[in-house]
């Protein structure tokens, strides 16, 4: 989701965390399981994943001999072991045409990183107009967003120099005792999942060890009277608020709906289950409260455990959680099937309740407020397509064709918002009112600004069909980016997709590195670079490996 900036309210109490319920703590147990047996652990060691709980301590005799015990180790070599595929794929018999098309996209890559480096080193994203860096207010005094959320593309793209040139700011100037106010959400997908994603890639402690540290610092927001965390937090003060603009002091759903893939990461690497509870908690209340005709609105309050307005989105507000309700069940490995089970719910609610087809015949989903639709489409939504086509797969025979074919609708329909397009790029939101079909109405939808969820689509779409007309569509978009938004010092988002002499917004978001250039590049590259049978992405495209149980060590 992406959400408006404002102050916090007035900083709330800090409360105490609720104790683990018993349905989570053999939830718990299951998330544990999934590292396997304790062949990812250190016998004996402190911090050891137990049956979800930490190791309980001799009732009597002598103390404990804590000090002699090995810390927790978690064994890379069993995992590289576990993976079906190599990392970066095998390269075998493609065509010239799709290489020097991959290659074009890698060189974009190359452009953008070195502007970044060049100008913006150690801030947050560029400016590639005014040609300096940008440091905003999301990320509470962290820096360096760019670097982490592109170290995983560099690396997949091997471009090796650039990538050392990443790892070093890292280890050098990536400074985690920082203070302000920081958004859980942003902090998570783009730092913890850029960091996870690059130690299960690379093997390289750096990054186990600082996605560790700043989880730690990420606890706090979750000490609220049903573990449900706020939206923002104080790294340094442990502080934590939620965002002044949302109803009742509420949390959204699109943010604490989406901290499972890394949590249960953090939890796996770390041996500390207290990642993988506080996830779970979010879902188990979700799983719960009683949900209006099936739908999930996006603003629950973390006092009270229940929905403050019912706006539902699949867009903005909403969007990722249902991505990592289904991501969570096969990054499981197909065992979390709560989140299968709440996910397949959701999913056949939106379709009866959201899910239109306009009079020219596209078939899109439009946001329900309180029973009333506005038939509206975000471009955020667009990411929808290739969650449908993900969870396809495992729909069961009968509704499989249903599902493939309703993510090839909808990717459509997105396709469709790019192709009216005097750029070929698609606006921020399209409506279908008032005889307007997939086209932005308001002067304030008319921006693009480098987003990732239409490439997205077509990547899944790609993998599922390989239907050519996903690979030919995402060229166009590489062809769009090079004519309107690509300037002398790198790439900038533009605010009319409506007119072939646009305005650019002298911002190089740090998502067009880790996604939209990610995603352009898998749909050029062969299936087994990053398998979908061994990575799981999260909702800022960083690979999460699937927690393989079948498999021998
Ligand atoms: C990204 O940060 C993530 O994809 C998030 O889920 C939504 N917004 C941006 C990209 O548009």
């Amino acid at each position: 989701t992406d959400l408006p900036r404002s102050p916090p309210a007035a900083a709330e109490p800090r409360h105490a965390s609720p104790a683990a319920p018993r349905r989570l703590r053999e939830k718990l147990r299951t998330a544990a399981r999934m590292a396997g047996p304790p062949a990812h652990t250190a016998p004996g060691s402190r911090q050891q994943v137990q049956g979800g709980e930490r190791r309980a301590e001799p009732a009597t005799g002598a103390p404990a001999a804590r000090e002699t015990r090995a810390p927790f180790r978690f064994d890379y070599e069993r995992f590289r072991r576990s993976l079906r595929h190599p990392v970066r794929g095998r390269r075998t018999g493609e065509d010239p045409e799709t290489r020097a098309r991959r290659m074009k996209i890698k060189e974009m890559m190359k452009f953008a990183w070195d502007n970044y480096k060049q100008y913006a080193l150690g801030k947050n994203e560029l400016r590639p107009l005014s040609k300096n860096g940008h440091i905003g207010n999301m990320f509470g005094g962290l820096r360096g967003a760019t670097v982490v959320d592109a170290l995983d593309t560099l690396y997949i793209m091997e471009l090796e120099e650039e990538f050392q040139e990443a790892k070093k700011w890292v280890e050098k100037n990536f400074d985690l005792n920082v203070n302000g106010e920081a958004s859980l959400f942003e902090v998570n997908i783009r730092y913890i999942g850029g960091l996870l994603a690059t130690y299960y890639l690379t093997g390289e402690e750096v990054f186990k060890s600082k996605a560790l540290e700043l989880g730690e610092k990420l606890l706090p927001a979750f000490n609220t009277p049903t573990g449900i965390p706020h939206s923002l937090f104080s790294p340094c003060s442990g502080m934590s608020w939620s965002w002044g603009w949302a109803s009742a002091g509420s949390s959204i759903l699109a943010e604490f709906g989406t901290l499972h893939l890394e949590f249960l990461h953090l939890s796996e690497l770390s041996g500390n289950p207290v990642f993988a509870e506080k996830a779970s908690t979010s879902q188990l209340v979700l799983n719960r409260v009683e949900k209006p005709q099936g739908l999930y609105p996006n603003f629950l309050s973390p006092v009270t455990g229940n929905w403050v307005q019912h706006h539902v989105s699949i867009g903005g507000l909403g969007d990722s959680f249902y991505e990592y309700l289904i991501k969570s069940w096969l990054m499981s490995d197909k065992k979390d099937s709560e989140a299968k089970k709440m996910y397949d719910d959701a999913l056949e609610a939106i379709e009866k309740h959201l899910v239109r087809k306009s009079a020219g015949g596209l078939t899109y989903i439009a946001e329900w407020r309180g029973g009333v639709l506005d038939h509206k489409m975000g471009h955020l939504a667009c990411f929808s397509g290739g969650m449908i086509a993900l969870g396809a797969e495992h729909a069961g025979e009968e509704r499989k064709q249903h599902y493939v074919d309703l993510a090839a609708e909808i990717t459509n329909t997105c396709h469709e918002s790019y192709a009216r397009s005097d750029t070929k790029l698609g606006p921020e939101a399209f409506r279908f009112d008032a005889g307007t079909e997939a086209m932005a109405t308001r002067l304030s939808e008319r921006y693009y600004i480098l987003r990732p969820e239409v490439v997205e689509s077509y990547m899944y779409l790609w993998r599922l069909t390989h239907d050519p007309k996903y690979r030919q569509w995402g060229w166009e978009v590489v062809k769009a980016l090079e004519k309107h938004c690509r300037v002398e010092a790198g790439f900038s988002g533009i605010r009319d997709v409506y007119t072939t002499t646009p305005t650019h917004d002298n911002m190089q978001q740090s998502f067009f590195l880790a996604e939209t250039l990610k995603y352009l590049y898998l749909l050029f590259c062969e299936d087994d670079v990053l398998s979908l049978d061994d990575w799981v992405f999260n909702t800022e495209a960083h690979p999460l490996p699937v927690n393989h149980t079948n498999f021998k060590a």
